[in-house]
């Protein structure tokens, strides 16, 4: 009978150490998260901030290596969902602008002067992410095939210029570098301007020949550590468009964690979701920095606009009466964009904008 038990528990044992190393060889060695800008953008220390908690609370077990500077799609930057989809990328940290070729919802938050229109810009997004739209939005992603893990933030995308805009007749011919993703090209037309799709792995290097004369993207999250006090004088805060950005895995990856892991993963989301909101809104408001100095990450530029001015960029406030322009032109890009995108998703997101007022 003790012989029996001595060889019943051994192979209980052996069963059990079977599963575990089952569980463990189940897991890669390496994750890949693919980041479209540098690692010194806030949408690539947010991915950082990511791949170190779930690194340090899985004690080791799921390594992610974040990839920067689009590297794991050869710079064209509109492929990614494509990559993540079919398994070549496990994870992205991705804007919903480079994925809106391939998921037309996700063009919501770049229709021109829509969630600025709210009170607060920041509380709507907020609403949005939270709400019925933002529930419509990860329906969108999943139906497609690719896993949503949780949300983070690039920021209001704000126009520099090396000539000043504070209206839409100061855009008249000028060639502003955008996405390649449509709805850009008929905002930057709307305006008058001349938009030139450059993918952002060779935008730098048109900015520094001068090839354009104008480019869009956040102030915190791109604008500063892009250095683009370098190559434009002028920043105008006309805050036409926001980039959400997606934390999302390919689907069979997200499959083969335990459902403890996957609960490490979304918790580890939910921090990154305050962390990267918090490098972008910085400067808007003294809660921001709080936040940021109580979790030991205050960045080295606290004071965005301050360090704009400090380069000689000179920022730009339209007027109320020159916001009213830049809106009334636009206004065919949001009527047709609003039946590309879906009426109903679009009528969800005022909905939600309007119940956080
Ligand atoms: O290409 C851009 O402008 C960037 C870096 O903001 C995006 O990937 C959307």
């Amino acid at each position: 009978m003790k012989r029996f038990l001595v060889t019943a528990l051994v192979a209980c044992a052996l069963v059990l150490t079977g599963i575990n190393g089952a569980q463990a060889n189940s897991y890669k060695k390496e994750y890949k998260l693919s980041v479209v800008p540098g690692q010194t953008s806030g949408w690539g220390m947010s991915a950082n901030y990511f791949a170190d908690l779930v690194r340090e609370k899985s004690q080791g077990r799921i390594n992610i290596k974040v990839y920067c500077n689009s590297q794991l799609m050869s710079g064209m930057q509109t492929s990614e969902f494509l990559l993540v989809r079919n398994g070549i990328i496990d994870f992205a940290l991705a804007s919903t602008i480079n994925w809106s070729p391939q998921v037309k919802q996700l063009n919501l938050p770049c229709m021109p002067f829509f969630i600025v229109s709210a009170p607060d810009r920041y509380k709507a997004m907020d609403a949005i992410e939270n709400g019925s739209a933002g529930k419509m939005l990860i329906e969108a992603v999943e139906k497609k095939g690719v896993h949503f893990i949780g949300w983070g933030e690039n920021g209001f995308r704000e126009l520099t210029t090396s000539k000043k805009v504070a209206e839409p007749s100061d855009l008249k011919g000028m060639k502003i570098r955008v996405v390649g993703s449509p709805i850009f090209i008929d905002t930057f037309r709307a305006l008058g301007a001349n938009p030139a799709t450059i993918n952002w792995s060779e935008a730098i290097v048109g900015f520094q020949q001068g090839t354009v004369d104008g480019q869009e993207n956040p102030t915190n999250g791109i604008n500063i550590p892009s250095k683009m006090c370098q190559y434009h004088k002028f920043h105008c805060d006309w805050h036409y468009v926001i980039d959400p950005l997606m934390l999302c895995s390919n689907n069979d990856v997200w499959k083969s964690f335990s459902p403890e892991d996957q609960k490490l993963l979304l918790d580890c989301a939910k921090e990154m979701e305050s962390y990267s909101k918090a490098l972008s809104r910085l400067g808007q408001d003294p809660s921001y920095l709080a936040y940021l100095q109580k979790i030991g990450k205050a960045p080295e530029v606290t004071d965005p606009y301050g360090l704009l001015k400090a380069n000689g960029m000179t920022v730009v406030t339209p007027s109320k009466e020159q916001m009213a322009e830049f809106i009334k032109a636009t206004e065919s890009v949001r009527t047709k964009w609003t039946q590309n995108i879906g009426p109903e998703l679009v009528r969800a997101a005022e909905q939600d904008m309007a119940n956080a007022r």
